[in-house]
Formats: structure tokens, sequence, C-alpha cells
């Protein structure tokens, strides 16, 4: 971590003293990662396209900002601990920045695979255990929606990763590294919608994961991964989308011509290297 030794703690506490510091010493949003992609997002401000369906834009978020909040969902039957995790470019609102969400569902779940020798990351969609969306607020105003992870139909969504290849990825992981979002990432192909964690709290390969597992404030995430993007409001909406290898009206027909054309798509890679903390609401301006 770039903050959490004890030299930069020091550093940390003598220069931003009083500056909205957190207990453990590091600012609020402290971490490394990158957020890059390439797609295309029509109508972002009436004649404004971001890119073009044929022609995806380059994308970086220049995120800098990460925080995440560890929920303890107290269902009757099966009490479950899920984990939303933001990064961001700034502190602000998330009406006011571009804003990667990723929200776990089940985190015991996640450390069950986590623990795994056979480990390759956990697939990220709508139905899935791990779902995320990107909002645009900066690049894109006047897109209300988000661009969420999706499986594609005729990819699978993580691809095979063997225990020697994962391990010597996470070891050598850069999370301060640009990323290129037009050259292949790790072993994800150009449709996978997957997550791998390197590190996940306090979740260790081959050892039994607690039935109480959680991730808590002050716990390490560390991971890369490669989301298909598209739509939310399409994914949401219950018809036909062309294209996508999927059968999403469920009338028996794979992207059948009586169809709707994403407004958005496109894919999204990146990492993150931080300890979760939780983002602080920032003030209203009076
Ligand atoms: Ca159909
Ligand atoms: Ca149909
Ligand atoms: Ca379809």
């Amino acid at each position: 971590m770039s903050c959490c030794t004890m030299a930069n703690r020091i550093f940390l506490l003598a220069a931003l003293l009083g500056a909205g510091l957190t207990a453990s010493g590091c600012p609020t949003g402290d971490g490394e990662g990158q957020v890059v992609g390439s797609f295309f997002l029509l109508g972002c401000d009436d004649a404004f396209d971001y890119g073009s369906r044929t022609d995806p834009a380059r994308y970086d978020m220049g995120a800098n900002f990460f925080v995440g909040e560890p929920i303890f969902d107290e269902r009757e039957s099966n009490p479950v601990n899920r984990l939303d995790l933001r990064i961001q470019r700034g502190g602000n609102n998330i009406e006011d920045v571009d804003s990667l969400y990723i929200q776990i569902a089940d985190v015991r779940a996640v450390a069950e695979r986590f623990v795994a020798s056979d480990y390759a990351g956990s697939p990220v969609g709508a139905n899935q255990n791990i779902s995320a969306n990107l909002s645009l607020y900066v690049t894109c105003p006047t897109y209300f929606s988000r661009l969420a992870a999706t499986v594609s139909g005729d990819a699978s969504a993580c691809p095979g990763l063997d225990a020697a290849t994962r391990n010597a990825l996470c070891e050598s992981m850069d999370y301060d590294e640009p990323l290129d979002p037009t050259v292949a990432f790790g072993p994800f192909g150009p449709q996978s919608s997957c997550l791998v964690f390197c590190r996940f709290g306090t979740a260790e390969r081959g050892t039994a994961v607690s039935s109480t597992f959680a991730i808590d404030f002050g716990d390490i995430v560390q991971g890369f991964f490669h989301l298909n993007l598209m739509d939310q409001r399409l994914l949401v909406s219950g018809g036909e989308i062309c294209d996508d290898g999927v059968d999403n009206d469920g009338d028996g027909d794979i992207d059948e011509a009586d169809c709707d054309l994403s407004s958005g798509a496109g894919h999204l890679m990146g990492t993150f290297n931080f300890e979760v903390r939780r983002g602080q609401v920032a003030q209203e301006f009076p």
C-alpha cells in the first residue's frame, strides 16, 4: 500500500493533520489502481456521442479514489455479508464524478472461490454474485443510465487461468502502471466479464472459510478485472438486445430481428489495491 507504511503514516499525520484523516492515519479514498476502457455512448449531450458503434472511444477514468462499504444483510433465515466497492476520480458525490461501482452480494461465496487452488476469478454481471456498473457524469453529463457489466452469451465470463499463471500475475501486478485499453489484458479475452482478486481480506488460499467470513474496514482488497459493458436501461427492459448472443426476452430465439440496439457498449479493464474505508459524503454547498 502506498499509504500505510509506518513512515508514510507519520509523514501523512504530520502533513495532513486535521485535514480529514481517518483513524488509521490514511486519507479517505487512498489506494492505487486503474480504470480504462473502450466503449461508445450515444446521445451524451444532445448532439455529442462518446465514440460510435463502429469506432468506440478510449476511456481513462484517472482513478484515484477508492472506498468500500461492508454491509451485514440480516435476513431471518440466511444472513449474508455484502460488500460495495467504489472507484472514482476524486472524492465528490457520485452525481459529480465518473464512478465504477462493484457490488458483491455474498462475500463468503467469493472467499470460498478465492481459497480454492483452481481460483480463476468470479463472473461479473447483473445476475451474478458480483455486479458492476459505470456511471459517467463527467464524461457524459446527460447520460443518466449506467454501463453495466454483463456476461455475454457466447463467451465464458472468466477465462481459464491455472494456479501458476494466476499467482505470477498477482505477484507481478503493478497497480500504479497505466493500462492500454486497446491491448489484451492478462488472461482476459475481448468478451470476458470477470474479476480476479489477488487479496480478499483475511481469506487465505488452501484454508477453510469461516461461516461468518466478512470483509471489514481496514481489510485489503486487491485485484484486476475485465468487464463486458452494456447500457443498463436495455438490461433491465426485458426486451431482446441485438447481437449479444443471449435470448434476453426468453422467447427461444437468440438475437432475433425484433431487437433493440444498445445505446452504449464496450469493455472496461482495470486494477485496484486499497484498504477498505468508508467514503465520506461530500459536503453540500449551503
Ligand atoms: Ca429472444
Ligand atoms: Ca422476441
Ligand atoms: Ca440478444
